[in-house]
């Protein structure tokens, strides 16, 4: 196998692009893409600050390290979910990467912090993990790109995270998320602009990117993400795509450009309705913010140990208040 530009050795074949790389030119492929994707879509303006959401995996951390190396002044911020083993690992592999590059780094501790973690609230709430999960790193991650007076929130969501979000969104027709999953998401009502510059690439490629740049990033997947129906759309999607290359992106870009723009008008009803909360002033379509209530529906719970969770035995336990 030879790379398509330098006819050297390739280290890897892209199906959908019809090419093999050698390790120099699948480099500067992905700086590329992800350069084509920031361009195409205008996410970043030259002089923006940017804040990466950093969680430790292959994507965060690639994204981090392809920004800076595309002239960007990015900063990472960790949010310590609480999950066990695969936090503390989590937490290492994104501390190991910002100290290796001399990148300003700051983490978030939801215990520490705000008094409870994601197995706990999991447990009190009956609620998919994923759930107040989400919710905490949106609301963390905008709350800090507003302190902290960045322009722009840069994801790692990659191509197989988007097709498979687009499929799961068909499937049910949730028609005003259709009319907000776009690369880009503008500034608006409090909420700050947030851009997904991994969207050209793939999981499989961003997994390469790090091997070849020797970014240690943590392989596990988190172990609450059972139940998690994007896995399964996931699954489905790559299916299609070892038999159809180019699928995934097919599915996503050409709705982008022939049908989003269907829904706009839907996710817009949505959020006009949005209004301040009232304890932390984030925007909100109820008086009281989904983070605030759940800080003081979980906060200083006694901790449900993710194992115990996974055992289907902390569920609704544990809810006692310990004293402050
Ligand atoms: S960390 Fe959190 Fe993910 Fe784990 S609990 Fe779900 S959302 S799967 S990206
Ligand atoms: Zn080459
Ligand atoms: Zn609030």
């Amino acid at each position: 196998m030879k790379c398509t530009v330098c006819r050297g050795p390739a280290v890897i074949d892209l199906r959908r692009h019809n090419a093999n790389f050698c390790g120099d030119h699948f480099l500067k492929f992905c700086r590329d893409q992800v350069a084509k994707a920031i361009i195409q879509h205008d996410m970043i303006a030259a002089g923006h600050r940017v804040l990466v959401a950093v969680s430790g995996g292959k994507d965060s951390l690639a994204l981090w390290d392809l920004l800076v190396e595309l002239g960007y002044e990015a900063h990472g911020r960790y949010i310590g979910l609480g999950i066990g083993g695969y936090s503390k690992a989590s937490t290492a592999a994104s501390v190991a990467f910002a100290e290796s590059r001399g990148l300003p780094l700051r983490l978030i501790d939801l215990r520490g912090e705000y008094g409870y973690d994601i197995p706990t609230a999991a447990a009190v709430t009956r609620r998919v993990p994923c759930s107040s999960c989400g919710m905490s790193k949106r609301h963390l991650i905008d709350s800090a790109a507003r302190d902290g007076g960045f322009d722009v929130v840069a994801t790692g969501h990659n191509l197989d995270d988007e097709a498979a979000v687009l499929l799961g969104n068909v499937l049910h027709w949730h028609t005003g998320y259709l009319g907000r999953q776009a690369p880009v998401l503008p500034e608006r009502d409090g909420f700050p602009r947030k851009v997904k510059p991994l969207v050209r690439l793939s999981e499989r490629e961003t997994a390469a990117y790090c091997v070849i740049r020797g970014i240690d990033y943590i392989v596990d997947e988190c172990p609450m993400a059972e139940g998690n129906r994007h896995l399964r759309y996931k699954e489905a999607l790559n299916t299609i795509e070892a038999t159809s290359p180019g699928t995934k992106h097919a599915f996503y870009f050409e709705f982008l450009d022939k049908a989003a723009d269907r829904f706009r008008p839907e996710a817009a009803v949505a959020q006009d309705s949005l209004r301040p909360c009232t304890v932390c002033g984030s925007p909100t379509s109820a008086e009281v913010c989904a983070f605030c209530r759940l800080v003081d529906r979980v906060s200083d719970v006694e901790p449900v140990p993710v194992e115990l969770l996974r055992a289907g035995r902390g569920r609704g336990q544990s809810t006692r208040k310990v004293s402050r």
